[in-house]
This record gives C-alpha cells, sequence and structure tokens, in this order.
C-alpha cells in the first residue's frame, strides 16, 4: 500500500494541494479564487478598496476553496493513504473571531458546508493580508514604544512594517475597539487554516509567527513588550507559538467523515508560504538563495545563526528546520509584471519576445517601477518614474520593469551578505525562461528553475512527510529528503553572460542614483545615466 503525503498552500491567488509518496509527487490540484470561487468577487484572490492601501481577502473563501480541493482530491487518489498533512499561508494576513468559533468548529456537521456553519463566528468579516500597506502610523508608535528602529529589529527580527500583523491589529483596536473586544482570537493564514482541519485552535509557528512584529526572535516567545506596544490583553487573543516540526494533533471528524481522511492523519503545524518554499527548492543549508516570483517577489535564504539587517529593509523569519532564514519582499512582483502586459496588449509568448530582442542596459532607460505602494524601498503612494522614456515605448516598458525589479533585488538584498553560487527559482513567473535570463545576468549567477514552480505546497508536503517518519522513529535527514525529491524533477539552469558583468554592475549604481533622486533628495541621476549610454550604447 503506497502512503500519501499532503502539502497545501493558501496563497494570495489560489489553494494548491501537493500529494507525494515517499519518493516523487503523485498529484497536484489548485483551486483559482477568482475562477472557482467568483462569488466572493475577487480580483487576483484580493479585493483592494478606493484607498489602494487597503487591500483584504474573505477567510471564508479559502475555507470554501478547501473544500472543492478535497473534493478533487478524493476524487483522484485513495485519500484514506494520506498519513501527514501541513501547508503554508500567505504571509501577514489575519483573521478575528469571536466566541462562538471554538464550539461552532467542534459542532462541524459534514452534512454541511463548513461556510454555512461558521458565518456567525467571526469578529471581523474580512482579513488585511500582505498587500495591505494603511498602517504607518501604527509602525510608527510601535517602533517608537519599542525604543527605535534598530531596538524594534532586535527584538523582532523586522522593522516595524505595514503589511505586518501587530501594526495590523492595532489599527483594527483603534477603528474598531468594540470589534476587537469581540475577538477571542486572532489567527494567521496559516494557522486559520490549521485550525480548521484540526477542529481546534491550532498554533502559529516560528516562521510566520516572526512575521508579526510581536514574537521575539531571540526566544521565539510572544514578546510581551511588542504585545503591550500593539494592543491591551493581546496575550488572551493569540494563540501559542510552535516549532515548525511539530504534530498538533490529528484530522477532525468532519473531514474524516465528509472526505474518507484516515482518522490517524496527523497534522503537522502549518507556516508561512516563504518559509515552505525554503524547503520546498531544497535550501537546508548556507550558501544558497532563492527568489519566488509568485504574486509577491521575494529573495530569500537559510540562516544558520541570526543575523539581522539594522537598517530595517529586511525580515529574519525562523525556518522549519528549526534555523533562521532572511528574506526581502516586493510588493511589485507578478501584478506589476500583469499590468504591463496588459497596458500593451501582449501575452507572456510576446512579453518575452521583446526581452529577447532588446538589449541589455536599455540604452539607459530606467524604471522604478511603483505601479502599487512598494514594500522595499518603502513607497505608500503608487507612482512610476522613467528616466529617458515615456509609457508609449512598448519595447522599453517591458525590458525596464524586469530589469528593475531585479536591480532593485540585488541593491537591497546587499545586507544579507551572502555571494551564492547559484539561485533557485520559483513561483509563477519563474516558468519565464527569458525573465530569469535578465536576473541571472543582473545577479551574475545562475539561475536554477524546476519543474515544480509551487514550491510553498511541495515544501509543506516534505515537511509533513519528514515528520511523519520522526514520528514512526524511521527518520530520514533533510538532504536525504531534498535530494530524492528535487532530483526527480526535471531542472533546467539559466547561465549568465558574463559579458553583462560590467554593464549591470554600472547600472545598479545608476539605478540606486535614480532611487536615491526620488525617494532620499539625491543629486540628479541625469550626468551619471548619460555616461552609461556613451560607454554601452553610443
Ligand atoms: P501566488 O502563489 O502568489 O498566488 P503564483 O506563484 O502562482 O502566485 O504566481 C502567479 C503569477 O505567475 C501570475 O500572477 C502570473 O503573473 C505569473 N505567471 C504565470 N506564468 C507566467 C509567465 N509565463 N511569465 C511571467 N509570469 C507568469
Ligand atoms: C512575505 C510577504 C509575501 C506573502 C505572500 O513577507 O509578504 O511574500 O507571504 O506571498
Amino acid at each position: 500500500m503506497s502512503i500519501y503525503f499532503l502539502g497545501l498552500d493558501c496563497s494570495t491567488q489560489s489553494l494548491t494541494g501537493i500529494i507525494t509518496d515517499s519518493i516523487s509527487i503523485i498529484y497536484k490540484c489548485i483551486i483559482n479564487f477568482d475562477k472557482e470561487l467568483p462569488q466572493y468577487n475577487t480580483t487576483n484572490g484580493v479585493n483592494i478598496l478606493d484607498d489602494v492601501k487597503v487591500v483584504h481577502s474573505f477567510p471564508l473563501m479559502w475555507v470554501e476553496a478547501l473544500e472543492l480541493l478535497l473534493n478533487k482530491i478524493q476524487n483522484h487518489i485513495s485519500i484514506e493513504n494520506i498519513k501527514a498533512i501541513s501547508g503554508s499561508g500567505q504571509q501577514h494576513g489575519t483573521v478575528y473571531l469571536n466566541d462562538k468559533f471554538e464550539s461552532a468548529l467542534k459542532a462541524l456537521n459534514p452534512k454541511e458546508t463548513i461556510i454555512n456553519q461558521l458565518k456567525g463566528c467571526f469578529s471581523r468579516q474580512t482579513s488585511p493580508i500582505w498587500m495591505d500597506s494603511s498602517t504607518f502610523r501604527q509602525c510608527e508608535e510601535i517602533r517608537k514604544t519599542l525604543g527605535g528602529l534598530k531596538e524594534t529589529i532586535k527584538i523582532t527580527g523586522s522593522n516595524t512594517f505595514e503589511r505586518f500583523s501587530g501594526p495590523q491589529i492595532r489599527k483594527f483596536y483603534q477603528e474598531n475597539p468594540e470589534g476587537y473586544r469581540q475577538t477571542s482570537i486572532i489567527h494567521l493564514v496559516s494557522s486559520f487554516m490549521a485550525t480548521i482541519l484540526l477542529g481546534e485552535n491550532a498554533p502559529i509557528d516560528h516562521g510566520d509567527g516572526a512575521g508579526m512584529n510581536l514574537m521575539n526572535i531571540k526566544t521565539k516567545q510572544w514578546d510581551i513588550s511588542a504585545l503591550n506596544a500593539t494592543a491591551p490583553n493581546l496575550i488572551q487573543k493569540l494563540p501559542p507559538l510552535t516549532d515548525s516540526y511539530n504534530i498538533i494533533g490529528k484530522i477532525s471528524p468532519y473531514f474524516i467523515k465528509k472526505y474518507g481522511l484516515n482518522p490517524n492523519t496527523l497534522l503537522i503545524a502549518w507556516s508561512g508560504d516563504n518559509p515552505n518554499s525554503l524547503i520546498g527548492v531544497g535550501l537546508i543549508d548556507k550558501g544558497k538563495v532563492a527568489i519566488s516570483l509568485g504574486t509577491s517577489d521575494t529573495y530569500f535564504g537559510y540562516m544558520k545563526n541570526l543575523h539581522l539587517d539594522l537598517n530595517g529593509e529586511g525580515h529574519v523569519f525562523g525556518a522549519p528546520t528549526g534555523d533562521y532564514m532572511s528574506l526581502i519582499c516586493y510588493k511589485n512582483g507578478s501584478l506589476a509584471r500583469e499590468k504591463v502586459k496588459k497596458e500593451y496588449n501582449l501575452d507572456w509568448g510576446k512579453f518575452s519576445e521583446i526581452l529577447r530582442k532588446t538589449s541589455p542596459g536599455n540604452n539607459g532607460k530606467i524604471m522604478l517601477p511603483y505601479f502599487f505602494p512598494e514594500i522595499v524601498p518603502l513607497v505608500l503612494e503608487p507612482k512610476v518614474y522613467r528616466f529617458g522614456f515615456d509609457e508609449n515605448d512598448i519595447e522599453g516598458n517591458v525590458r525596464a520593469i524586469i530589469e528593475a525589479q531585479f536591480l532593485s533585488m540585488r541593491l537591497h538584498s546587499e545586507w544579507i551578505n551572502e555571494q551564492p553560487q547559484e539561485i533557485y527559482a520559483t513561483g509563477g513567473a519563474s516558468a519565464n525562461k527569458d525573465i530569469l535570463q535578465v536576473a541571472a545576468d543582473i545577479f551574475q549567477t545562475p539561475i536554477r528553475q524546476f519543474n515544480t514552480t509551487d514550491s510553498a505546497a511541495l515544501g509543506a508536503a516534505l515537511r509533513s512527510l519528514k515528520t511523519y517518519y520522526d514520528f514512526i522513529k524511521k527518520g530520514k535527514n533533510w538532504d536525504e529528503i531534498v535530494d530524492t525529491f528535487l532530483k526527480t524533477q526535471f531542472s533546467s539552469e539559466t547561465i549568465p553572460n558574463i559579458k553583462n558583468r560590467e554593464l549591470y554592475n554600472d547600472m545598479l549604481n545608476l539605478y540606486k542614483k535614480c532611487e536615491d533622486y526620488i525617494l532620499r533628495n539625491g543629486e540628479d541621476p541625469e550626468p551619471s545615466r548619460k555616461q552609461f549610454i556613451e560607454k554601452y550604447f553610443l
């Protein structure tokens, strides 16, 4: 009899499930929120309000997607052979539940849908998610109470960020104190989905907990000073913290009766999508980093010993192995690329064709691509800045956005201080070889791309496999698991063109000057841009 492991990924735009046996992926399915749950009226899985800084989504939509997904799985494999389940959630998003929640969850009737039975259990109907940047004031307040930038980073592993859960919770408390008072428990997307499967409140793991500005990054406990700086009585409203590899219980009776899951199916703590991706691309050791080109673009790496970015742009989260990981995150990732694609009526094929035929360095055309508010560097009012071209130049814009994204990534990841030999790429846009070529040239590093772009779901499946084998005392180590799974995937490598090394080193300095000019009152970059054009294009 085969035994299976299920990894779920509740991301911004979809819920993905990957099922593995002990050596390979055997089934994958996806529920796309916009397409398959149109009643929630989301665009790219979210609801952007009139104020573009306010971005929410629907916890009941994620739950409904879970039921649809389990239906598909049940029709494709022997679901009772699933031994363990873990999952991944888009990070930072918060779910607010009232005092009816726990009892309603325990009493779920498999003859009805979950959403019908949980409708009255939310003290806030929608969830602010990672794309929300409406908490500038709360970030300032919390940072000040904690003793300033450096102290905040030393305590929580990151500066206060608009999308982080603590500032979001503070905003809810300030704007709706009654709603806050009626909140019995606040979950992250990851712990909320784990809770649904478990039938009782699940803990938050150290990976996702570190994205809240509430967990002490050294002790991995809730930090009382951070909690007090955020909102009153918060400790009573948070689930406990746990290691990512812990078993949190067994699947609840609802899923056994309704979908035929085995009563012994173990549930492993859920984590954030980035910590899961760390495993899903096999970053279990020093010296390697990954870029994830999903809805957000992220750059992250495994970290053995705690090393903080005291300038405040990067983050340190817990890694699923029990160590740490570094991360920087961009909001202008896939959705910004899609805006350009749509603006000029292109498909990905034509978009790629333009990347292939335009020259590295883009004849000195430089874009600062803040189509949406940006996280790194912090830009709250969206605006696209163009140097040396305008919006009518289709080819210029296509090349400029891709070069800008990776120049910015190279510039702002310098604090990680890890000169990678190879970069792993994952996420939807990593399927695009021409985008990866620009990235390889800018980083001057080979980029390896795997057949499975869903590294978060795969990482979750592998985490459940690892904990299961530890549990039955047939421990497999991470090297063995990662080797087995990543070797079975076709993976291709994009090699940097060495001829572009000097050009992109120069362009990086030029890009920095443009950023300094617009965001920090720096000197006019025009003379440097002219020199760059003379050196490479005249
Ligand atoms: P998330 O997990 O954050 O929901 P995904 O990793 O599934 O997102 O990535 C989805 C994104 O991938 C889409 O928004 C789309 O823009 C992008 N994408 C898919 N195919 C391509 C392609 N060939 N070239 C560039 N981008 C692509
Ligand atoms: C990471 C971040 C995003 C979300 C959504 O800090 O905000 O990557 O996890 O993918």
